[in-house]
């Protein structure tokens, strides 16, 4: 809530917090950068500002040839941010492209307001969002590497242009600490998260070893990870219209069709050009994703440009070394969607389940593939007529495709079947080669 500022008082950190500040948006281009993507991503950024509390005033553009080594921006534009900033009375920029240290010096110099890039912006928010102990140490992890890249002697600067958005950590420490006092901490933090991961370890080695199957939701920030966990466990998981809401992750008991057991997890949302040192810093709690038997791939189907999302969250799952983990595609928020976008999307993601949080829509069907998932499952080369499309529709909602392609009027298809279906197949065993390897859940 907020409360008036008392006159002659000391603004208190949450009022400071709840004033917003007013910022310039750019972005720098060069390349092969098309003009949507550009639009796409600096949408992006406000709703990052503004979940950190700013208020966006002004948006510039630049595309180049190339980029400015010493400011991104050509003279003239920055000629052009000077005066909407004073214009505008803005307090600070926010870089839709990462700057280096000297970069943000000389912007800062010439444009005399606080300059900070994506990156800077996000760990702010992850700042913000940390509410328990690990989730608070791995931020601030994040925020002293960020820093420690940085410091290249120019002492405590970063208080000569005020706090705020971008100096601000997770406990209320200002990060103007020298560089060994920032490695000190990092030792001390290493040490604290050590312990603490190795509690969730141990946590979840018992539950591997009542072979209890694990899900693991991963997906675009803001896609409805936590309500769908929600929705399908009754958790209670804080959701918001806002990006990064989730920073812990939350483990969750669900029985599936056929009175199976299973615990389900909900973690950190992804994004384009999530810093790497954030990435880096919640390993311990990204680990949940890694160890997941399955992964819910959880995609806002109301969005615009879903595939570059898809990839964006693909890219990082491949950075966690969890690209092999089987997954089931989740087409969520349908509530939003025509018809035609709804068909549309059920062929450009095939054995996508179509869900929303809102109207139950879908969630049935997900309980059901989420049990077919657990079950043991063989892989089976098949060779199915064309005309036989119910069947492949069977296969890509229970199974999961690995190949296909087609030859003459059949599909040839390589594909895991959850055992129990194995006899419906049998007819369009592919014999040539057909070697039936179980597969099992860990
Ligand atoms: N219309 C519609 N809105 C939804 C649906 N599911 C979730 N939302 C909304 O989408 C927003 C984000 O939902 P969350 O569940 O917090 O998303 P998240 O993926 O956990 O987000 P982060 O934790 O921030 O990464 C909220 O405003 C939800 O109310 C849905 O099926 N339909
Ligand atoms: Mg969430």
């Amino acid at each position: 809530m907020k409360r008036p500022a008392v006159e002659g008082m000391d603004q208190s950190e949450e009022e400071r917090r709840t004033t917003s500040e007013r910022a310039v948006l750019v972005s720098v281009r060069w390349g092969e950068v098309g003009e949507e993507e550009t639009v796409e991503s600096l949408r992006e950024l406000q709703s990052l500002a503004e979940t950190a509390g700013a208020e966006v005033v002004a948006v510039l553009a630049q595309t180049r040839q190339r980029p400015d080594p010493a400011t991104l921006l050509g003279r003239g534009k920055l000629e052009e941010l000077r005066l909407i900033s004073d214009s505008t009375d803005a307090d600070l920029v926010i870089f839709d492209q990462e700057l280096t240290p000297s970069q943000q010096r000389n912007l800062e110099n010439e444009v005399g307001l606080k300059v900070i890039d994506r990156t800077a912006l996000i760990l702010d928010i992850f700042a913000q969002h940390a509410h328990s102990k690990e989730g608070k140490a791995q931020v601030e992890m994040a925020q002293l590497r960020y820093q420690l890249t940085r410091l290249t002697g120019r002492g405590s600067e970063l208080s000569r242009l005020g706090g705020g958005i971008g100096t601000r950590g997770p406990g209320e420490t200002k990060l103007e600490v020298d560089r060994r006092r920032i490695n000190a901490r990092i030792k001390t933090l290493n040490r604290e998260l050590k312990d603490l991961t190795r509690v969730r370890r141990i946590k979840r080695k018992r539950r591997q070893r009542l072979g209890i199957p694990t899900f693991s939701l991963v997906g675009y920030t803001n896609a409805g990870k936590s309500s769908l966990l929600n929705a399908l466990t009754e958790a209670g998981v804080r959701v918001e219209d806002q990006l990064f809401s989730t920073l812990d992750p939350t483990t969750r008991r669900l029985i599936l069709p056929g009175n199976r057991q299973a615990v389900i997890t909900d973690t950190v949302g992804f994004i384009n050009h999530l810093p790497h040192q954030l990435v880096e810093a919640f390993k311990s709690t990204l680990e949940e994703v890694r160890e997941a038997d399955v992964l819910l791939h959880v995609i806002d189907a109301s969005a615009p440009h879903i595939d570059r999302r898809t990839r964006a969250v693909e890219r990082v799952l491949e950075e966690l070394q969890a690209d092999r983990i089987p997954v089931i595609y989740v087409l969520n928020k349908v509530d939003l969607l025509d018809e035609r976008s709804r068909e549309e999307l059920s062929k450009r993601y095939p054995g996508a389940v179509l869900t929303s949080t809102l109207t139950g829509e879908g969630l049935q069907e997900l309980r059901e593939k989420m049990a077919a998932f657990t079950s043991s499952r063989r892989a089976l080369h098949i060779r199915l007529p064309v005309e036989k499309g119910e069947m492949l529709t069977l296969l890509y909602r229970m199974g999961q495709v690995l190949e296909m392609h087609s030859q003459d009027n059949f599909y040839r298809i390589l594909a895991e079947v959850p055992e129990e279906l194995v006899h419906r197949f049998e007819p369009y065993l592919d014999d040539d080669g057909s070697e039936d390897y179980t597969v099992g859940v860990r």
